[in-house]
């Protein structure tokens, strides 16, 4: 099945990067404006050449390894891992790829990725592995059941793409400027002199176009199109690929949709005059037309149109009543320090929270907390 993606008829739409959001760079949509969002001041720096060494010396000498991405794992996350995965194994080490979800559910999206037969369940991953090697996780606690097991592991390999990575692990390899973790786990590869097959293309294209959105964020730059190049040389089908990403959804969720969009609302004097689009789905919706609540994660990407808010801001109901915050800025605004006051976080211009409040209540201590870049 390498690079021949088969979408399922009738398979659930949309898992654009959330949760801890990754879709670095901004994206307005009418004029573009300049990302005016200050980079922190702890930013970590790109891996250094040493820092290489000693990942290599680890990978080539490591006879089992696993390998983690995040919870709910969107693209990059989970084609991060597959990616490596496939490549390790042709190395000949025993590789395991896992996340710490339980039950562990690879969205319906990302079914057609290549390398699955190596995933195991979180139970499954030793209590102390030897080395772990983490994809796209952001924090310690985007490991989920995994944390524990991960801490534990003789050597715990890093590699990232968010500036808010605190640079955990025994060897954070976290560089903030890549629009994706697979660009990271691309040049690991290459050091390692492992080929890009069809598989491995699959898994990393993947990873690439949904946290670049597509090619279309900031972060995209010409090295991003020249690994792009380099993935369609080997012969994958990225037609199919970004029709499954993106464009095929369930008549349900365009039920789901237009209830959102009829229930949206606007709000221009939020964010000291920047204004706030905002909407939510009750649970009773997606439960009615049977859609799941990771199929309706590009509904913000609908919201975010509007052109009179530079945020919008989606509340997903789960079952158990808790809403989950997606929200996005056009760069005036930073939204991870608004997802911050409720115990969230992400980027500047694209970040979630999980809040127990009821809808208003959420909103409010939201709308509260959004300040002005700067
Ligand atoms: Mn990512």
């Amino acid at each position: 099945m390498a690079g021949k993606p088969s979408p399922a008829a009738g398979a659930p739409t949309t898992v654009r990067s959330e949760g801890a959001p990754a879709a670095p760079g901004s994206e307005s949509g009418g004029v573009p404006r300049p990302r005016t969002a200050p980079q922190p001041a702890n930013r970590p720096a790109a891996p250094g050449e040493r820092a290489w060494a000693e990942v290599l010396q680890l990978v080539r000498s490591a006879p089992e390894v696993d390998l983690i991405c995040h919870v709910c794992p969107d693209g990059d996350a989970l084609g991060s891992a597959l990616a490596a995965g496939l490549a390790l194994r042709s190395l000949g080490a025993t590789v395991r790829v896992s996340f710490g979800d339980d039950p562990q559910v690879v969205p319906a999206s990302l079914a057609f990725l290549p390398g699955q037969e190596l995933l195991v369940p979180a139970a499954e991953v030793p209590d102390r592995p030897d080395l772990v090697i983490t994809f796209d996780v952001a924090a310690e606690s985007r490991l989920g059941l995994l944390r524990e097991k991960a801490l534990a592991a003789r050597a715990m390999v890093v590699i990232d793409h968010h500036a808010s990575n605190p640079g955990f692990g025994t060897h954070p390899m976290v560089d903030p400027s890549a629009p994706a973790t697979a660009v990271l786990v691309d040049e690991l590869l290459r050091r390692l002199g492992v080929p890009l097959d069809q598989s491995i293309a699959t898994c990393l294209y993947t990873g690439v176009a949904t946290d670049t959105g597509s090619f279309k964020y900031r972060a995209t730059t010409p090295a991003t199109h020249e690994f792009a190049g380099r993935l369609l040389a080997t012969g994958i089908r990225h037609d199919l690929i970004s029709r499954t990403l993106w464009d095929t959804s369930s008549f349900g969720y365009l039920k789901v949709l237009s209830a959102a969009l009829e229930r949206a609302q606007l709000d221009p004097a939020a964010a000291g005059g920047l204004g706030l689009v905002w909407t939510w789905v009750p649970y009773a919706d997606l439960a009615a037309n049977g859609v799941t609540v990771e199929e309706i994660e590009g509904l913000i990407d609908v919201v975010r149109r509007t052109a009179e808010a530079d945020v919008a801001l989606v509340l997903k109901q789960d079952p158990d009543g808790t809403l989950r915050g997606s929200s996005r800025s056009k760069g005036a605004v930073d939204v991870a320090a608004a997802c911050g006051a409720l115990g969230g976080g992400g980027h500047v211009d694209a970040a979630g929270f999980s809040s127990p409040l009821g809808v208003e209540q959420t909103l409010d201590r939201f709308r509260r907390a959004l300040r002005p870049v700067g």
